[in-house]
């Protein structure tokens, strides 16, 4: 009745549980669980549930989540609050895990064991409700992913999942446990090759470094890189130079791929980057199943990122990824400007159920039962496509990113 259809020859699903939109990080800390309330508010408003199945998802286990997680990180993780965060630094299995010093800038937050803090400046902080929010989250890129095992989707979404950074003992930029690194490993029972593509605007660094010394995985990372800054810093983590192409002298060797792109690309930049690398790559690899990081950091005036693209390239990206045909798993990540990561997310959801061009442009937001932050003239501005005010100055130009390609063609 609002033009909204079941998609025609292929399976959807939703994978997801509301609990983890309770949980803060901290006042000012940019990651935002509630960006995933707006996320979901959009997706009903609009009537996308019935285009798709929707699965309440369930915790992950210790087991799980040991696949690829050190077990006494998986522990210190099941346990950790922050009442228990103090006693649990004591304990001597989590001896090993302290740094002994660290360097500057780090040095503003006093460090636990695996990267944890309970410090206010803390990328991962310790927080209330912190254990159940990542094994729910890991809980619900686990269902999706076993939906595309057992062939009962084509497509599965996970919005809460994507966090790339994680490494197998250490958590790193808001990412405590590497969901994708654990889906990846479960799509590896069924298929030959998986190929992981990455648009958050940072480094999927995690995924890469998980999967650099074997050839059954290729991960391709678009994200922002450049000098360091006149703080002396890298965007971060700092990693994924166009040189970093998987474990030298192992079997992984040419098996990674990164996109280092300069501040202030535009759409069409980034259509061109990503359409002839992408398709350059599938041909070469020949994925039986693919992994897609739908970060919506990479979009204009997001709070942390650095480019100018807009919603609808975004979702180009995701349409054409969808168009290979393979089996999909689509994920979260970044995303620090709340209202654009719903908007993008909300028309990601539709393009995967073939309803991209049924969304009226004005957001239904009086269906929307709203929580207090997204009230007011600050959040909203009615519109699904913003015009983005570009806020970042493009030294990106077509010629760098003309040689990147060539030079990515093997
Ligand atoms: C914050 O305002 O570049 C954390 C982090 C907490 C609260 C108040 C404390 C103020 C920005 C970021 C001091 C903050 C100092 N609070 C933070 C080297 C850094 C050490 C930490 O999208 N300081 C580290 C991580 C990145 C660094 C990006 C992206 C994740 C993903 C997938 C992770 N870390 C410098 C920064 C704030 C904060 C404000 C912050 N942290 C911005 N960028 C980082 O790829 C989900
Ligand atoms: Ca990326
Ligand atoms: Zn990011």
């Amino acid at each position: 009745s609002n033009g909204i259809t079941r998609p025609k020859g292929h399976k959807v699903s939703f994978h997801y549980n509301s609990q983890v939109e309770d949980m803060h990080f901290g006042k000012t800390h940019p990651m935002k669980p509630w960006r995933l309330t707006l996320t979901k508010h959009l997706v009903l408003a609009y009537g996308l549930q019935h285009t798709m199945e929707t699965h309440l998802a369930l915790p992950a286990t210790s087991a799980q989540v040991q696949a690829f997680h050190d077990p006494d990180y998986v522990q210190f993780l099941s346990e950790v609050s922050p009442q228990t965060f103090k006693a649990l630094c004591t304990q001597p299995r989590y001896q090993k895990f302290i740094p002994a010093k660290h360097d500057p800038p780090y040095d503003a937050v006093e460090l636990g064991p695996f990267n944890l803090s309970t410090s206010p400046g803390a990328d991962c902080p310790v927080f209330d409700g912190m254990s159940t929010y990542l094994f729910l989250y890991t809980g619900a890129t686990l269902a999706a992913t076993n939906q595309l095992l057992t062939s009962q989707s084509d497509i599965a979404i996970s919005w809460s999942g994507g966090l790339h950074h994680a490494h197998k003992a250490e958590a790193s930029g808001f990412c405590y446990i590497n969901d994708i690194v654990l889906s990846i490993l479960d799509l590896l029972h069924l298929f030959p090759r998986v190929l992981y593509i990455d648009i958050d605007v940072h480094h999927g660094d995690g995924v890469e470094e998980a999967f650099q010394r074997q050839p059954r995985v290729m991960t391709l990372s678009y994200h922002r890189y450049g000098p360091y800054d006149e703080t002396g810093h890298r965007f971060f983590p700092g990693t994924g130079s166009l040189d970093d192409n998987g474990l030298k002298g192992t079997v992984g060797e040419h098996f990674a791929l990164n996109v280092p792109i300069p501040s202030g690309i535009d759409d069409r930049q980034y259509k061109y980057l990503f359409e002839s690398i992408t398709s350059r790559a599938i041909d070469a690899y020949k994925p039986k199943a693919i992994v897609l990081q739908c970060g919506a950091d990479s979009l204009g005036g997001d709070r942390l990122g650095q480019f100018n693209i807009n919603i609808k390239q975004h979702g180009e990206c995701v349409s054409f990824v969808k168009k290979q045909g393979l089996p999909l798993l689509i994920l979260g990540g970044g995303g620090y400007t709340a209202r654009n990561v719903a908007r993008a997310w909300c028309h990601e959801t539709a393009l995967a159920t073939d309803n991209g061009s049924n969304l009226p442009d004005k957001i239904p937001i009086d269906l929307i039962p709203r929580p207090q932050a997204f009230t007011g003239r600050a959040h909203g501005d009615g519109q699904l496509f913003p015009k983005f005010q570009r806020d970042h100055k493009n030294d990106c130009v077509d010629s760098e990113l003309e040689m990147m390609v060539k030079r990515l063609e093997w």
